[in-house]
């Protein structure tokens, strides 16, 4: 009988295409979630999370840091990639190989063979945090894609066009799911709406993305 309650469900599909160029694994990274965050806590600890300021003077609800051979930072004299967090005049953490290994198989996925990320961008969002349209154009080589990876709360990712005024659409990005963005996709306008409150059991009250670029 078709549409019993009892009958198997349909698995929800795990590479499910988004857009020209652009791949949504969900559940991804669910297989070394521990190591991962571990790993995060580590890097953290070296270098904690901080509210960036805009060219335009603007602190950004979004706490950031990095791991990699550079980092995004951005001040009053604008958004850059630099080798060394200004908060502490050290260089960023490294790039464990777990997180490169992690985005370079999720790249492989989306049909980008051989991604070698060397920043690692960390976003924090607390409820209310939010990240307006933007498109990521700070990087040198635009060939390369850029890989997400989503832990803790839930988050309405807003996917739109080449120009800012396309209406996006919207896609709700969960714990360990993972996005690769390339080609016709890279840059595209994208944000993510204000953090909705929730209390996620390994993370408590926040969201956590790892946005893997190759910067140079
Ligand atoms: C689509 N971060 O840090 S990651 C960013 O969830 C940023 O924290 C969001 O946008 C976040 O710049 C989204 C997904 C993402 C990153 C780069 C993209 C999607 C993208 C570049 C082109 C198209
Ligand atoms: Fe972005």
């Amino acid at each position: 009988m078709k549409g019993d309650l009892f009958e198997a469900q349909e698995p929800p599909p795990a590479r499910q295409p988004i857009g020209e160029g652009a791949v949504l694994l969900r559940g991804f990274a669910l297989g070394e979630e521990s190591e991962l965050i571990a790993a995060l806590r580590a890097i953290l600890a070296a270098a904690p999370f901080r509210h960036m300021i805009t060219p335009g003077g603007h602190t950004m609800s979004v706490a950031m840091s990095n791991c990699g051979a550079v980092g995004w930072v951005t001040d009053r004299k604008g958004y850059r990639y630099d080798a060394v967090d200004p908060a502490s005049g050290n260089r960023w953490p490294a790039m464990p190989a777990l997180f490169a290994g992690l985005a370079r198989r999720a790249a492989g996925e989306a049909g980008f063979a051989d991604f070698q990320p060397d920043a690692c961008l960390i976003n924090r969002y607390v409820p209310g945090a939010k990240m307006s349209l933007h498109r990521d154009k700070d990087e040198a080589d635009f060939t390369a894609p850029i890989v997400s990876v989503s832990f803790g709360l839930p988050a309405v990712f807003m996917f739109g066009g080449m120009s800012r005024s396309d209406k996006p659409q919207r896609f709700a990005l969960q714990h360990g799911d993972v996005v690769a963005w390339g080609g016709a996709s890279r840059l595209v306008f994208h944000g993510v709406a204000a953090l909705k409150d929730g209390e996620h059991p390994l993370l408590g009250r926040q969201r956590i993305n790892l946005t893997f670029r190759k910067a140079r």
